[in-house]
């Protein structure tokens, strides 16, 4: 039932923006950075310190006893990103934390909500923008109150492509990822860019500013909500080869049509990344 979740929607968007302004203020003192995967994938205080507060509101209004919880900083201490059938929030506290880092102005608070493995709606706060992204299933993508929705433009030559580098650096990804954007740039495009968050290129995709983000080695938090928000405004979501979207695999195309995802797609050196849902035992 639409309304059944309608609490819940409202509630995320708050929990957003009371985040959103957590990370403003700390972006004006000293930031703590560490390391998880790589040296290049960096963690601060802030980004648990958001989740935190994140998952205790939810929790405080919903329980935790038939809610659910994925957060970036959550499974990176161990905790389990398997997807059920329950009401699961889905949740990046600092999308862009390289940028949060740096001062690079594009960090934002991506939360998702899922029931019996469907996502019900996705709310994306860029937080230096003050922009607020957010779409339920079936009832269209607004940022702030404007109803945002993906361009029409079909004519490659005449579109915006993003794609980001992401944390890897073993140097045969990093090969594949710049041979895939030196042929994408070639067709040639107008442009290729990347905002250093998959949540905020998301949101261009779905407001008409680019026509297509992809990326390979993202995170089912990174891009849940965008997943809503981009399809609500009448864009796709499929994998990086053309296969049907998988939240979990960590490969995903967004794009305005199928036109502009499959001339994308047919120039992406394809590689894998180790699934999101792999049990910590099996990793
Ligand atoms: C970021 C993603 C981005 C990717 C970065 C990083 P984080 O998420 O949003 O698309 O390229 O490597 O993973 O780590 O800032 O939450």
């Amino acid at each position: 039932m639409a309304d059944e979740w309608q609490r819940a929607y409202e509630v995320a968007v708050d929990v957003a923006r009371k985040a959103g302004a957590v990370i403003r203020k700390a972006a004006d003192s000293e930031i703590k950075v560490s390391t998880k995967s790589s040296t290049v994938d960096l963690v601060t205080k802030t980004d648990e310190r958001v989740e935190k507060i994140i998952i205790g509101a939810l929790k405080e209004e919903f329980g935790e006893d038939t809610h659910c919880f994925i957060g970036e900083e959550s499974v990176a201490k161990g905790e389990a990103c398997i997807l059920t059938k329950k009401p699961t929030w889905i949740i990046d506290p600092v999308d862009g934390t390289t940028n949060f880092v740096h001062g690079f102005p594009f960090v934002a608070v991506s939360i998702a909500f899922a029931v019996n493995k469907e996502l019900e709606f996705g709310v994306i706060y860029s937080c230096f923008e003050d922009k607020m992204y957010k779409a339920r299933k079936g009832m269209g993508a607004f940022c702030d109150d404007e109803k945002i929705t993906v361009s029409d433009v079909k004519d490659i030559h005449k579109s915006i492509i993003i794609s980001e580098h992401g944390t890897d650096r073993s140097p045969d990804k990093v090969k594949k990822i710049f041979s895939t954007m030196q042929k994408i740039l070639c067709i040639p495009v107008h442009g290729l860019r990347g905002s250093g968050t998959a949540a905020t290129n998301m949101c261009l995709v779905a407001c008409g500013a680019v026509e297509a983000f992809f990326e390979i080695g993202i995170h089912c938090w990174d891009i849940a909500a965008g997943a809503v928000i981009v399809r609500e405004a009448g864009g796709i979501l499929l994998d990086v080869d053309g296969g049907p979207f998988d939240l979990m695999s960590r490969r995903m195309m967004s794009a305005n049509n199928d036109i502009i995802a499959n001339r994308i797609i047919k120039e992406i050196e394809v590689f894998t990344a180790e699934r999101d849902d792999i049990p910590a035992q099996k990793k």
